[in-house]
């Protein structure tokens, strides 16, 4: 029996300031009917999709932070997309704030199934950025502010059929992201992104947004023999230019399926996750090839650390 996923990478145009959550609901659920329509199994919304990318700026009033965190999930806003989910037996990814009854604040994701259960929820792990303004910045990246590093990892959920595995935008940019995911057996990884072209500490990096994009998520898939879906919230947001291209990548490497536009976009890809076994049999059989003897230092050491003057030949 082949285990093919057909995946919908559901990439959004910008979400202004003043959208209220109903209305991007709206074009969430508008999405999800196009994926439906496809045949999709699974369709995979960004990064904080719910809301603008509120970390651009130094908020100061607590009531107009709290109010871009979901305390519950579903709300009685997000409901509607849980309802038709089910409705249409489709499932589906979810980037959003997260704020815990005890007061932690994450940048979580979930999976949601076909029946509209959450049978996963990944808080991300790498939190970029800086946590107090920095007025030089034509805009902020605070999410260091608003956001807390997850305590929890990376985890897989079994679902549709396969193995998957959630990381949120700049954990993308991470080997030990996928490297971990795939240990323990994924099959899928779901990513979400909200990635401005302008990259403040090095605008040498701008042009290159796309490449970056691309060519981290592409050697994490071949890497790891996995499938990648990285969905954008692109467009001019609030006047900060960010990234689309969302894609979805094979265990090869390729990308069989890439968004066009900036704007909301679904495409659409057979993800067979069987294909995973050309590359974890084979080059990449870390049962037989790994050498984690030979790594110690990837867990035991978090910076460089350069060898002594006057070592070496
Ligand atoms: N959302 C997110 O993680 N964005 C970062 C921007 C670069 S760091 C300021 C990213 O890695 O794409």
């Amino acid at each position: 029996m082949t285990r093919i996923v057909r995946v919908g990478a559901a990439q959004m145009g910008p979400v202004a300031r003043d959208e209220t959550r109903a209305a991007v609901v709206e074009r969430l659920l508008e999405l999800l009917r196009r994926g439906a329509e496809r045949g999709c199994d699974l369709v995979v919304f960004p990064e904080l999709a719910l809301t603008t990318f509120f970390p651009r700026w130094a908020l100061e009033d607590p009531a107009e932070i709290d109010a871009y965190y979901e305390t519950e999930m579903p709300s009685a806003t997000t409901r509607p997309l849980f309802d038709e989910a089910r409705r249409l037996g489709i499932g589906f990814h979810l980037g959003y704030a997260e704020l815990t009854p005890d007061g932690h604040r994450y940048n979580t994701a979930i999976l949601v199934d076909r029946d509209a259960t959450i049978v996963g929820r990944f808080r991300k792990v790498h939190i970029p950025g800086h946590d107090t303004a920095e007025p030089w910045r034509p805009f902020q990246h605070l999410e260091r502010r608003y956001f807390e590093e997850s305590p929890e990892g990376f985890g897989v959920w079994r679902a549709f059929g396969g193995i998957v595995g959630m990381a949120i935008c700049n954990d993308r940019r991470w080997p030990e992201t996928y490297r971990v995911l795939a240990l323990q057996g994924a099959e899928l990884v779901c990513i979400g992104y909200n990635t401005p072209l302008h990259y403040a500490p090095d605008p040498t990096q701008d042009p290159l947004q796309g490449f970056h994009n691309h060519l981290v998520m592409q050697a994490g898939a071949y890497q790891n023999g996995m499938w990648v879906v990285g969905v954008a919230k692109g467009g001019i947001e609030e006047g900060v230019p960010s990234l689309a291209q969302s894609a979805v990548i094979a265990p090869s490497g390729q990308i069989v399926a890439q968004a066009y536009t900036t704007g909301d976009e679904l495409i659409v890809a057979d993800c067979d996750l069987d294909w995973c076994d050309h590359y974890r049999r084979t080059l990449f059989d870390f049962e037989v090839y790994r050498r984690p003897d030979a790594y110690g230092l990837i867990t035991e050491r978090k910076g460089i650390v350069p060898p002594p003057d006057g070592d070496g030949p």
